[in-house]
């Protein structure tokens, strides 16, 4: 038997935001790491921190941190069980515990998936009017944010003499590292100016692209796992078969777990990837998420089937989103996208659209208007970006007329625009000025401020449908009209 402190490998990384999504897409490779490693002591461990919620350390706590993760693919379930989580903390019980082990020397990697909205950004800088900012620069020692915890823990390394560890992002967002590294240096400016110069100069921030199709976990599921395991699991997750990451090689003085020979890539430059990504599936996630909950389609795959949702995406990617994407070296983006329809298609990952529909606020800024930006300034169409734009427009003023809640941070913001602007044009200039969101060169633009206009009103007067029809026409049109040229 091995004795108790080599069986239980030490923490090497410390996962902020244990969601579904990272138990199902980075908790399997450092699982294959650590099933390639012979010696049990060169083994990490991961620790995960739940930010706002006890839920998922109170359901893992008793099955010791294991779970399955059921690969579902269109023909059948494969699962697996996932061992090398030893510890989630919850932030708002278990704070000393989290930072001790972030500043344990043993963590090299501090990873996050937090979401759009935990990087308490305004435009790339510190939302320094975030009320969790505000707490976090007050109490420091104390802190509630995922940038608050990344700093308070360095402070304690700095103070220790103890090297920085390398922070990844792993959210869906642009140039996600840079994003980080900026938040987590303002904050720290703002609490001790000589700790924000020393991270600066210390932390490694690399930006990574991460891809799975992970929908929300239900009681079917749990089911499922007792059937297809022989035991009860609280908390599985499920996930598509297919998966891709790919990481900044940007590490600092703690060296880098050995991703490369677990599937991930390491390259010099994420973004074409990221791009290549964000806007590809994302986009047409939003897309297919908005315009199917209008459409009465309720889940990605009822949606992608759906031949009007269809032609709308493909004429979507063809004109408007593969034109703006700068394409990653030997990859063909047809083919990609084409792999993403086959994707979607998966009928038995059931992933709503309402879900993909919630924080859209922070979603369409590097899903759709930054190749809505890009296709403007090089007079490339603007139709389809403009109709999901219409159409978000349309599903939150729906949510509000029916009384059901908007999942969005904005949701109070968007709420007042919705009851003090009478609907029409004046409703759609008011979200247009939604602060953060649109860029003002986007939000004065005449021909988006025409084009989104136009799809509103007739996404009232005619329906979905037929704004559908008419976004493929357009897209035929300019097809023809460019290969005429
Ligand atoms: C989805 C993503 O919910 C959403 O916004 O677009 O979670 C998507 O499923 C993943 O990024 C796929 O890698």
């Amino acid at each position: 038997m091995l004795p108790a402190d080599v069986a239980c490998p030490p923490i090497r990384v410390v996962h902020l935001g244990i969601g579904a999504f990272f138990r199902a897409f980075g908790l399997p490779r450092f699982e294959a790491l650590n099933a390639a490693l012979p010696r049990p002591q060169d083994r990490s461990a991961v620790m995960g921190v739940s930010l706002r919620s006890p839920a998922i350390r109170d359901a893992l706590a008793p099955q010791d941190f294991t779970y399955h993760a059921i690969e579902r693919g269109p023909n059948g379930d494969v699962p697996r069980e996932i061992t090398c989580l030893s510890d989630v903390g919850y932030a708002g019980e278990d704070r000393e515990r989290i930072l001790a082990a972030m500043a344990a020397p043993d963590v090299g990697l501090v990873s996050l998936t937090i979401t759009e909205k935990g990087y308490c950004h305004k435009n790339g800088q510190l939302d320094a009017s975030h009320p969790d900012i505000q707490h976090d620069i007050e109490n420091a020692e104390m802190p509630v944010s995922a940038p608050g915890f990344i700093v308070a823990a360095l402070a304690r390394r700095r103070a220790a003499g103890t090297p920085s560890f390398t922070c990844l992002s792993c959210d869906n967002l642009a140039d996600n590292g840079r994003l980080l590294a900026r938040v987590v240096t303002d904050l720290a400016a703002l609490v001790d100016p000589a700790l924000g110069r020393w991270i600066e100069a210390e932390t490694r921030f690399p930006v990574s692209m991460v891809d799975r199709i992970v929908p929300a976990t239900t009681k079917d599921d749990r089911d499922d796992v007792l059937r297809l395991a022989g035991r009860e699991d609280q908390a599985p997750v499920i996930h598509e078969p297919f998966w891709q990451w790919v990481i900044e090689d940007d590490f600092g003085l703690m060296g880098r777990p050995d991703l490369a020979s677990v599937g991930v890539q390491l390259v010099a430059d994420v973004t074409p990837y990221e791009m290549m990504k964000l806007r590809c599936l994302n986009g047409s996630h939003t897309a297919l998420a908005l315009l199917g909950q209008l459409h009465g389609k309720q889940t990605v795959s009822v949606a992608i089937t759906d031949p009007l949702l269809a032609g709308f995406i493909d004429s979507l990617w063809s004109q408007e989103i593969i034109p703006s994407v700068t394409v990653p070296q030997g990859q063909d983006i047809t083919a990609y996208c084409k792999a993403l329809g086959a994707r979607f298609s998966n009928p038995r990952i059931i992933h709503q659209t309402a879900q993909i529909a919630m924080d859209t606020s922070q979603k369409l800024p590097p899903r759709i208007l930054a190749p809505l930006a890009e296709n403007l300034a090089a007079g490339r169409p603007i139709a389809g970006l403009c109709l999901v734009i219409a159409g978000w427009m349309a599903f939150v003023r729906h949510l509000h007329d029916m009384g059901r809640p908007l999942h969005d941070p904005l949701a109070d913001r968007i709420n007042g625009i919705i009851s003090t602007t009478p609907d029409g044009d004046g409703y759609v200039e008011g979200m247009l000025g939604l602060e953060g969101v649109f860029s003002p060169a986007i939000a004065g633009h005449e021909l988006v401020i025409d084009a989104v206009s136009q799809w509103y009103r007739r996404i009232g007067a005619d329906g979905i449908a037929a704004c559908l029809e008419d976004a493929a026409t357009l897209a035929l049109d300019s097809s023809n009209r460019s290969a005429q040229e």
